[in-house]
């Protein structure tokens, strides 16, 4: 089964801009015809091939743009990678990501409408620049939770059978869980999903982690993809309302960077309405990318783009009209860490 991957990512790119009201006639004359189950199967035999020669942890070198939750926002994703209505050539997407590489932080699908859409580009992304964009596991890339929250469903509407569903949870199983990022001039970023653990004290800890499954109700790899910071707790840990992983507070999460010699953990998973959050002595970042959430709640979107050097600055962004036409992606706004606010 031969896929040519410029193609692949083109068809998506022409289809995501083409008249909404149109939409569902193109996806099932262009996207649905060229990507088959037979194909889509394929794609995904080829990038577990990448993901289960990744560590748990995966190192990346900076410069890198951080991004957050995109749950199915394949509008907001393609915002993030200064695609455009008025340009959207695969030409401009690669200059882009030579520019900066990618770290997805997980929840790629459910909620949003393209579900699919999004995994795909993202997987088709990987296959193209493996060295050059990043993707770790999310909570929501889970055979459970997407047959609840959209995923599953969009999957059955668009194909008639859940053959695809299987191959692309199958493919979240291969899913790192984790990363860190080096600069030239401080301690390494450190990345997850949701947050730290009690069982997950070490870097070497991660490693003992067999990550190739769906993810567990307990223990360190569910608290990873789940857990939450909280500042009004008096405990290390607390049990979460979310009903897996804990809430952490500033302690721990303190004695994490030292013991690991980390300048910051970067996390995804919660809605913030300004974008991102920083917490405990800005030793711990939220960085959530779908911008106006479920297409209702009106909050920013943000990723966080690190520098060779270590410096780092967020990009804010509203969210793309995906009703409109001729003015579909809205100016990316810039908020520097020079600025005051952030020394
Ligand atoms: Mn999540």
């Amino acid at each position: 089964m031969i896929f040519d991957i410029d193609y692949s990512i083109q068809l998506i790119l022409n289809n995501s801009f083409s008249n909404s009201n149109d939409n569902n006639t193109l996806q099932k004359t262009d996207i649905l015809k060229y990507f088959t189950p037979d194909i889509i199967h394929q794609i995904c035999e080829d990038c577990i091939d990448i993901f289960i020669n990744e560590n748990n942890i995966v190192d990346i070198e900076a410069p890198v743009t951080v991004c957050g939750d995109i749950h199915g926002q394949l509008h907001d994703l393609l915002n993030i990678l200064n695609i455009t209505y008025q340009d959207y050539s695969i030409k401009t997407l690669f200059e882009q990501i030579n520019n900066t590489k990618y770290l997805f932080l997980g929840d790629f699908v459910d909620r949003g409408f393209y579900s699919f859409e999004t995994i795909l580009f993202l997987i088709l992304l990987k296959l193209k620049y493996p060295d050059r964009i990043y993707l770790i596991r999310g909570n929501h890339e889970s055979s459970n939770i997407t047959k609840i929250y959209g995923f599953y469903d969009e999957i059955i509407n668009k194909f008639g059978t859940s053959t695809p569903y299987l191959n692309i949870t199958n493919l979240f199983n291969h899913l790192p869980i984790s990363a860190t990022i080096n600069t030239s001039n401080k301690d390494p970023y450190f990345a997850m999903h949701g947050g730290i653990s009690p069982d997950l004290l070490t870097l070497n800890d991660f490693d003992a982690i067999d990550r190739i499954q769906e993810p567990p109700h307990k223990g360190p790899m569910c608290d990873l993809l789940w857990s939450d910071p909280e500042d009004n707790i008096n405990s290390d840990y607390k049990v979460s309302p979310r009903g897996a992983g804990y809430l952490f507070s500033k302690r721990p999460l303190k004695e994490f960077n030292y013991t690991n010699g980390l300048s910051m953990v970067l996390r995804a998973h919660q809605l913030v309405m300004e974008g991102f959050k920083m917490m405990f002595d800005d030793e711990l970042c939220t960085v959530w990318s779908a911008a106006n959430y479920c297409y209702r709640c009106g909050n920013l979107g943000s990723t966080l783009n690190i520098d060779s050097s270590g410096n780092y600055e967020f990009s804010l962004f509203e969210g793309v009209d995906i009703n409109g036409t001729d003015k579909l992606i809205l100016p990316v706004k810039k908020l520097s860490n020079s600025n005051e606010y952030f020394l």
